[in-house]
């Protein structure tokens, strides 16, 4: 009789790794890192806010926690490179380079916002800035980010894709096919599994019989990577190892970056399934605080450090007002009758 190796749960569970050392950096480096991050938690408290108030309506996600991730992913790519992302992607679109206000607008539903109030939160899109969205169908969006690599390899235009999915997704059959096609094809693309531990109110190890998702590279002879997000510099140097890969040598690269969003799945969610000292425990190791503390180490002034700050504090107030004081976004149906 053929033996059959059972896995419990709790065997395959793998936990975060002991907090590292800080990767070496600069304050040169680091600053425009952590103004992006500042900027992405206080767009989306300010979006809470707004959803709270009945402003912006629809689904929201939001990523408070996991900005080291989007930032310092975006951070080792090329403007024209590509990135595609869940419907939990502002912050990606504001790392790619989107402004403020028309995210903002957006969210608001206004004429004014990136695609003219009429996506909405999950559905940011930016041909300008290659950001190709912004997707709802759990997983459905790897294939894509697997296309748009195909058509750099085809074109030879040089550039990489960086596709970004959460942990559910990984279990998906999209995420496979997707997998399964760049390892193939030979794709420069990098695929980044943010596992923040759950998908809605299930946490990995109860959808996945092992937890670590960088090991199904392993199927396809693909090369891999998995560490901790809470060091926004050793998101940026790891990342720009995969990218190197694939502008070089037009591999594929499957890259786990454990994280954990502070806040629920969407506004909806409060969260009931997680205990209070888990998210605390989290909320310790949050890397917006932890790149402040190390620029205050490294030497930056605390001076100018608070006037990036009260800079960001007004960027972000300048996006509410504009959204606030846009127009709403005409009805979709024009577009639909013009199809
Ligand atoms: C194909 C599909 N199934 C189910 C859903 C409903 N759904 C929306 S988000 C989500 C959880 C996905 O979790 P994960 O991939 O870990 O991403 P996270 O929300 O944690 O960023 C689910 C099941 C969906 N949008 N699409
Ligand atoms: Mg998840």
């Amino acid at each position: 009789m053929v033996g059959v190796l059972m896995t419990t749960p709790e065997s395959a569970r793998v936990e975060p790794e002991a907090a590292q050392p800080d990767v070496e950096t600069t304050v040169a480096e680091l600053a425009p890192l952590y103004r992006q991050m500042l900027a992405i938690r206080r767009m989306e408290e300010a979006c809470a806010k707004a959803y709270s108030q009945g402003k912006i309506g629809g689904f929201l996600h939001l990523i408070i926690g996991q900005e080291a991730v989007c930032v310092g992913a975006v951070a080792a790519i090329q403007r024209d490179d590509y990135v595609v992302a869940t419907y939990r992607e502002h912050g990606h679109a504001y790392a790619k380079g989107i402004a403020a206000r028309p995210i903002m607008a957006e969210l608001y539903g206004k004429k004014t916002g990136l695609v003219k109030g009429l996506g909405g939160s999950m559905h940011l899109f930016d041909k300008a800035t290659n950001f190709l969205g912004g997707h709802g169908i759990v997983g459905g969006h790897v294939p894509i980010g697997a296309g748009a690599a195909l058509a750099s390899k085809y074109r030879g235009d040089g550039r990489v894709t960086l596709c970004f999915f959460g942990d559910g997704a990984s279990t998906i059959g999209g995420f496979a096919e997707g997998l399964a096609l760049a390892a193939l094809w030979k794709l420069p693309l990098v695929l980044i599994c943010e596992n923040n531990r759950y998908s809605m109110g299930t946490p990995l190890y109860r959808s996945l019989a092992v937890e670590d998702v960088s090991l199904r590279a392993l199927a396809h002879g693909m090369a891999r990577d998995r560490f901790d997000g809470d060091d926004v510099v050793k998101v940026k140097r790891r990342i720009a190892e995969a990218v190197e890969r694939a502008r070089t040598t037009g591999e594929p690269t499957l890259v786990e970056i454990v994280t954990y969003r502070f806040r629920g799945h969407s506004m909806s969610d409060p969260g009931l399934y997680r205990t209070k000292d888990e998210v605390e425990e989290w909320k310790r190791r949050d890397p917006l605080h932890r790149s402040r503390d190390r620029l205050l180490t490294l030497g930056m002034a605390p001076a100018e450090l608070e006037a990036l700050e009260e800079d960001v504090r007004l960027e972000i107030e300048d996006s509410v007002r504009f959204a606030e004081e846009s127009p709403a976004a005409d009805s979709y149906l024009p577009y639909v009758i013009k199809e």
